[in-house]
């Protein structure tokens, strides 16, 4: 179980924007996370509606998992637990709420990038206290794809955005920024543990061309006071119609 953050991580996430953490799962919680998923797979996902995923080009290979919190209780109870939410309270300076349970599976050989973007372009938060517990359930290394976060650009507000194309993540920003940024962060993690990111920390994947697959469960929290920013999500409406997930 995960103990509350200490002030200098609470620090170090009000700068950074992304925050590490060792071991969040145990390796028993890991082992039933990759269960249930793929059980879900296996029985459950050609059930639901389309949106429930998002493929690779490939047309068969999952990409994405959304939705989990809604469509099932295990993911639900997983991101409900009281020492995670006491966990993201403060940093999303209020009650914290869980808004999604995702996955970005970067599947080996073909698990594609993920462009440069900000979360809020898609999930149209004011004020931005929102943020992302990206979990591994595989080692994440430099070669089969890591997320690479830019230290600080959370303080810079919105970027300009425009639609990607990329199923799955419609919208990116509209100039990437320079990579060989000295702030650059990559979040190489063992299974269990976790990156935090906030919702304007900018940041990106590249594909995976590894025989590794890179598997991670995304729980997504905001505060109770946020509230929709309109402007913000008819930028996402316009990029979502132009490539649906699904
Ligand atoms: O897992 C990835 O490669 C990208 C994740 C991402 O974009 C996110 O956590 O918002």
């Amino acid at each position: 179980m995960p103990s509350p953050l200490s002030q200098v991580q609470i620090a170090d996430y009000e700068a950074d924007g992304v925050l590490r953490l060792r071991g969040l799962l145990s390796p028993g919680e890991v082992a039933a996370v990759r269960a249930e998923l793929e059980r879900y797979l296996r029985d459950d996902l050609a059930g639901l509606p389309a949106d429930a995923r998002t493929l690779e080009p490939d047309g068969r290979t999952v990409r994405n998992l959304w939705r989990l919190e809604q469509h099932n209780p295990f993911f639900r109870a997983l991101g409900e637990r009281t020492d995670l939410l006491a966990l993201v309270a403060p940093l999303v300076r209020g009650e914290p709420l869980l808004a999604g349970v995702e996955t970005f599976n970067k599947p080996a050989r073909i698990g594609s990038g993920v462009p440069w973007h900000q979360d809020n372009a898609y999930f149209c938060q004011t004020p931005p206290d929102m943020l992302t517990v990206w979990i591994a359930i595989d080692p994440v290394t430099e070669a089969n794809g890591p997320v690479f976060f830019l230290r600080g650009s959370h303080r810079g507000g919105m970027r300009e955005t425009r639609p990607s194309g990329v199923r799955g993540n419609s919208i990116g920003l509209a100039e990437a920024p320079a990579e060989s940024s000295a702030d650059s962060f990559c979040g190489l993690l063992e299974p269990g543990d976790a990156t935090l990111h906030h919702c304007e920390t900018l940041h990106h994947s590249a594909p995976n061309t590894t025989e590794h697959s890179r598997l991670g469960l995304l729980l997504v929290y905001r505060g109770a006071h946020t509230q929709m920013d309109p402007h913000l999500q008819a930028a996402y409406r316009e990029a979502v119609s132009a490539t649906p997930p699904a």
